[in-house]
């Protein structure tokens, strides 16, 4: 058995160290990366994903950790992506998540891994949406992936989840800013935590109303607002009921199955650009572009001319 034949028994076999060396493959985007995934491929869909995104500090890892107690609790497998923000500074990913899930990760039946958001080519979504698919083929019965709802990857994270949780905290504006960032189109559920905090109730309401607004859903699932105090454990088992709540209505609904194919559609037409770019802008391709940006500034040629040139 050569390399990748032993980490891919290894991955579906769920042994640890396996699986963290395909992840890492994955992340570096490795050659025989791909190779790898092609062959968990057949192994992947059995896992219920779950997706955690809101602003930084809204309680998201905190969340994780409460699902992952109660998930174990019932003897169920749980693997865990949190994608840490790079910070535009040190460009290091932040250390406190790791920390914290650690804790979780001595358990049993957990598998966790931090992911950096570097924004290669291909972006966020791709090396993640893989790092889910070796935990789903290794047999977990969860895969929850945290982000950070800020930009282009809380988006992203509705490209792969089949539960989209949406986490917000009592501060004033903090729904109108999830509003704008996009988060009320991905959220299947609305988690209020610090909910202890005053003002608490007023902004479950608004929530609600928000969600009123909106055109219910094409499958009927009804989203609700669920309060908890992440730091105290409270609300946890609601979250989760609710999260496997939903997951049976998109398999009762058969939206369970629309939706993966929607995220296929996405995955597929995400490897293609990933590799167009990555053959296109090659060493002598970019150089080209180089050497003719003087002459397109001085109006000498225009980029049009130039864009049917080199892809014609
Ligand atoms: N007061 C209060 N603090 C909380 C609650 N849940 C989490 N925290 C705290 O909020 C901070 C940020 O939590 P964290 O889970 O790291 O947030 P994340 O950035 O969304 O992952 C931590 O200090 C937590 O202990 C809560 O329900 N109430
Ligand atoms: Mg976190």
């Amino acid at each position: 058995m050569n390399d990748t034949e032993l980490l891919v028994k290894g991955v579906l076999s769920a042994e640890k160290r396996m699986m963290a060396k395909a992840l890492s493959r994955v992340e570096n985007e490795s050659p025989d990366s791909e190779l790898i995934l092609q062959k968990l491929f057949s192994h992947t869909g059995k896992a219920h994903r779950i997706g955690i995104t809101g602003p930084p500090g809204a309680g998201k890892s905190t969340l994780t950790n409460n699902l992952i107690k109660v998930i174990t609790g019932k003897g169920k497998k749980v693997g865990v992506i949190a994608v840490d923000p790079t910070s535009p500074f040190t460009g290091g990913a932040l250390l406190g998540d790791r920390i914290r899930m650690q804790e979780s990760g001595l358990l049993e039946n957990v598998f966790i891994r931090s992911m950096a958001t570097r924004g290669s080519l291909g972006g966020l979504c791709k090396n993640v949406v893989e790092a889910c698919d070796v935990l789903d083929a290794s047999g977990m019965d969860f895969v929850i992936i945290e982000t950070v709802g800020v930009g282009q990857s809380e988006l992203d994270i509705a490209q792969t989840a089949d539960t989209v949780v949406v986490v917000l905290v009592p501060e004033s504006g903090d729904a109108v800013q999830a509003m704008k960032a996009g988060l009320m189109e991905i959220a299947d559920i609305f988690v209020l935590n610090k909910s202890e905090r005053e003002g608490a109730d007023a902004v479950a309401a608004t929530i609600k109303n928000i969600i009123h607004l909106k055109p219910p859903s094409e499958d009927g699932w009804i989203i609700n607002v669920l309060k908890t105090v992440g730091s105290r454990n409270e609300g946890s088992e609601e979250l989760f009921q609710e999260i496997v709540k939903h997951m049976e209505h998109l398999e009762a609904t058969g939206y369970l199955q629309t939706r993966r194919k929607r995220h296929l559609e996405n995955k597929v037409i995400d490897m293609v650009n990933y590799r167009l770019r990555v053959n296109f802008w090659d060493k002598s391709r970019k150089e080209m572009l180089e050497s003719r940006l003087d002459r397109m500034i001085s109006k000498q040629e225009d980029p049009y001319s130039f864009v049917e040139s080199i892809t014609g």
